[in-house]
């Protein structure tokens, strides 16, 4: 630890993923004391965690970067098209070095409470060994995907093989070679490591409940020219990334046309063009796609055929066709996902139909057929959104549990800060874009807000805010009113919180777009932050 020597500081931050140290540099440079708490032994959040074979970040390398650094978005050299976690891990290592960040926070440590004080304004969080240290401020950033969700099947702790989830993946080597391995899931985690897995199992099984879609990366070397041509102007394509409804794909064509504006063959070549582009612009490739059923059918269709186009039997080609609308849930972006259905060594369970039953000592039971596995992958997901930050007993004003309080569903004003916990802020909270958005452009953005706030306060004489409640019911109202417009709510997805028994059934992220979000936040900021009540 630093040189700070007392357990009071002006803010407390959990996390030290992008978010966490980002706002702790905040903090720093604008004369605050500040403390970080991060249970992990590094830096890197979410790039901490995820270590799984194939972990790659969906959004290519120029965009998936910070940008409060001119010199350092200058300096660091990308490899690949889309970064693979190991670099993307030695790049928030280099963040946390460069800025001599690590001294302020504190490793291996877990947050298990924090309550607000209500006689003295501050915050109290309380480590799981027992520490207590005191803040004025308290900000979460604590992840939108950092809480495994790890399905209680029956006999979940009598199988003698290895086990894993992708999200807890070891930080050892992990040899597949010569094992029967089964992987549980089919989402972004397991249509990665799928392909690398298959290289050398003996057998790999995987188990899908529901099928998804997905888009081939075309990874690669960075193109050099490319990548020299976005840093001779790096600001200008942050600004062009920021006008993009998800704060990335700028350089990359996309269409506010409806499918059903173009020619049959034209409607083709523009989804081929897209499908060799490669990544997430595909659902861009017309702009009703996310609004229309009969629209988005269309282009589900173009990503099935070309699944029945690459898997060569007809029955596991069909298998793999979803039928759910495309991109309401993520959609998956592969390098030689639906291939690897080609190799005699992988095979494909349907699960959606008869469950899985129960893990037995040798493997698991599928509509009484068991499976014997010297491995089993857990590729479920994450308790999403809220879950991280619900592992915390988060106490407001006068004793309000913030568990209670979203018992329900999370509710927010802006994603940012909740009624009845004055000076707590997130950073990509529930009812912001985060997700749906390129997260490095939207934690900027957050912590950029939380900061300037945090500056008009003590600028103007004010020790609280907090969100009001008329003004939290009115976000939370515009939410889900903007995801009611879309096809968002209709499949089970984890923006919805179904991959968890038992959750609120609410569609957690801002469905409207980064840049409306970050409009409504600079009204919000020039109006002495309407919808926030500011005491002192
Ligand atoms: O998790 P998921 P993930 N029995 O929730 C299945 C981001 N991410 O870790 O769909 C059988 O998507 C579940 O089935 P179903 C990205 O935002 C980004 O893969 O619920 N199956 C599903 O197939 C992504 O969306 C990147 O029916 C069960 C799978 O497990 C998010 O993280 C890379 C089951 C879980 O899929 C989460 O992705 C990776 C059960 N009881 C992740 N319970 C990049 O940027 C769950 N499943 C590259």
């Amino acid at each position: 630890m630093g040189t700070h020597q007392s357990n009071r500081f002006d803010i407390a931050i959990v996390g030290a993923g992008f978010a966490g140290m980002y706002a702790l540099k905040q903090a720093l440079d604008s004369g605050r004391s500040a403390i970080v708490f991060e249970r992990g032994d590094d830096v890197g959040g979410t790039w901490y965690w995820n270590r799984y074979p194939g972990a790659r970040c969906d959004v290519q390398s120029m965009e998936y970067s910070y940008s409060f650094d001119k010199q350092l978005q200058q300096d660091w050299q990308w490899t690949e098209r889309f970064a693979a976690q190991p670099e993307i891990l030695r790049y928030a290592q280099h963040v946390a070095d460069r800025f001599h960040l690590r001294d302020h926070i504190r490793f291996n440590t877990v947050v298990a409470s924090a309550d607000y004080q209500d006689t003295k304004n501050e915050w109290r969080i309380k480590t799981g060994a027992g520490d207590e240290v005191f803040a004025k401020t308290c900000i979460m950033a604590t992840g939108c995907l950092s809480s495994t969700n790890r399905p209680a099947f029956d006999g979940i702790d009598v199988f003698e093989g290895e086990q894993y989830h992708t999200g807890l993946w070891p930080h050892q080597p992990v040899d597949f070679s010569g094992k029967r391995v089964g992987i549980i899931g089919t989402g972004s985690s397991a249509i990665q490591s799928i392909p690398i897995i298959a290289e050398s199992a003996a057998h790999l099984t995987v188990f899908q409940r529901t099928a998804n879609y997905s888009i081939p990366a075309h990874n690669g070397p960075i193109d050099e020219a490319y990548a020299a041509d976005i840093r001779s102007n790096y600001d200008d394509f942050r600004e062009r990334n920021k006008q993009m409804f998800a704060g990335f794909g700028a350089d990359q064509a996309r269409s506010d046309l409806s499918v059903f504006e173009v020619s049959d063959e034209e409607r083709e070549a523009r989804f081929e063009v897209k499908w060799q582009e490669g990544g997430l612009g595909f659902t861009s490739t017309f702009g009703d796609l996310g609004r229309s059923q009969p629209a988005n059918q269309i282009a589900a269709e173009f990503v099935r055929d070309k699944i029945r186009a690459t898997v060569n039997d007809p029955q596991v080609a069909e298998l793999l066709c979803p039928d759910q609308v495309i991109g309401c849930k993520r959609v998956c972006v592969d390098t030689n996902y639906y291939k690897t259905y080609n190799k005699d060594n992988v095979t494909l369970i349907n699960v959606r139909d008869t469950p899985i039953e129960r893990l037995t000592k040798t493997g698991l039971i599928v509509d009484d057929t068991a499976f014997d596995f010297d491995m089993i992958i857990f590729a479920t997901g994450f308790d999403a959104m809220t879950g991280s930050l619900l592992k915390i007993d988060v106490t407001g004003r006068e004793g309000v549990k913030l568990a209670d309080k979203w018992a329900a569903g999370p509710t927010t004003y802006l994603g940012l800060g909740v009624h009845g916990f004055p000076n707590l802020f997130m950073v990509s909270g529930p009812g912001s874009p985060s997700v749906l958005s390129n997260m490095i452009v939207t934690i900027e953005q957050h912590v950029d807000f939380i900061f300037t706030c945090l500056d008009f306060l003590r600028s103007s004489g004010f020790t609280t805010i907090e969100a009001e409640a008329e003004a939290e019911a009115a976000w939370v109202a515009q939410c889900n009113s903007i995801a009611g417009e879309t096809l968002f709510p209709t499949c089970n997805s984890w923006y919805l919180g179904a991959n968890v028994p038992g959750k609120p059934r609410i569609f957690m992220p801002f469905v409207g777009g980064f840049p409306l979000y970050q409009s409504i936040c600079e009204e919000v900021r020039t109006a002495n932050y309407k919808g926030f009540h500011l005491a002192s």
